[in-house]
């Protein structure tokens, strides 16, 4: 259980990668990504040559164990089983995964993160229990296949001017130049995946992500 005002802190540079995502060793990388001040992690082990079964699990605990040494809650994308197996401190659903209330009752307290597009889904996941959203995507991206179109920050606007007060990170196509527009339009943190993942130095991305977002 972790408190609404830690986890919107901790949802301020959340950090989502699976091994398709990086370029060195994924240990490595959520290693520099930490140090450089990112405050949350989801391991989204998703997409072409991603890991499955044992594989995917025993990186889950590599991952979970950095995570846990360096004090940053863990989420697992989808697998609300790895999620159990490995106790982690949360998971994160879309619309089209397991429903909430089943996920709920499964996984007890721990964090349920649920992504949503529209004003309507966003009340449907708070009224069934949803603990953060994720909202998106902002900007166009090339690290989802199946992603929507781009919205822009005006869906996150309209979330709270429709009176959605729980807890959001911006996700798609967010980086530098243009974190600070997600917070501005009533995010309490971003998501990113290729801005850190996809950096040369995961620790110098982050870091400079975190800078524009004081
Ligand atoms: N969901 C909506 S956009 C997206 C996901 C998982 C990908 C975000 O990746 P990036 O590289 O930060 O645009
Ligand atoms: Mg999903």
């Amino acid at each position: 259980m972790i408190e609404e005002k830690d986890l919107r802190a901790a949802l301020k540079l959340y950090f989502i990668m699976g091994s398709p995502n990086c370029q060195s060793r994924p240990q490595q990388v959520l290693e520099d990504a930490i140090n450089g001040g990112v405050t949350l992690f989801q391991f989204r082990e998703k997409g072409k040559g991603a890991l499955k079964g044992d594989e995917k699990k025993a990186l889950g605990e590599e991952l979970q164990w950095i995570c846990k040494n360096h004090g940053i809650p863990f989420i697992v994308n989808d697998d609300i089983d790895l999620a159990l197996e490995l106790d982690t401190d949360g998971v994160h659903i879309g619309q089209e995964d397991e429903p909430l209330e089943s996920v709920r009752e499964k996984i007890g307290n721990k964090i349920i993160g649920v992504s949503a597009h529209t004003v309507e889904e966003a009340r449907q996941a708070v009224n069934g229990g949803a603990d953060y959203l994720g909202v998106g995507p902002i900007f166009p991206t090339k690290s989802k296949e199946d992603a929507k179109a781009a919205q822009g920050t005006s869906v996150i606007t309209d979330m709270r001017k429709n009176g959605i007060r729980l807890p959001i990170v911006g996700i798609g196509g967010i980086g530098r130049g243009n974190a600070k527009s997600v917070i501005e339009a009533g995010a309490d943190g971003i998501s990113v995946i290729s801005a850190i993942a996809g950096a040369g130095d995961a620790a110098i991305a982050a870091a400079a992500l975190k800078k524009e977002l004081t």
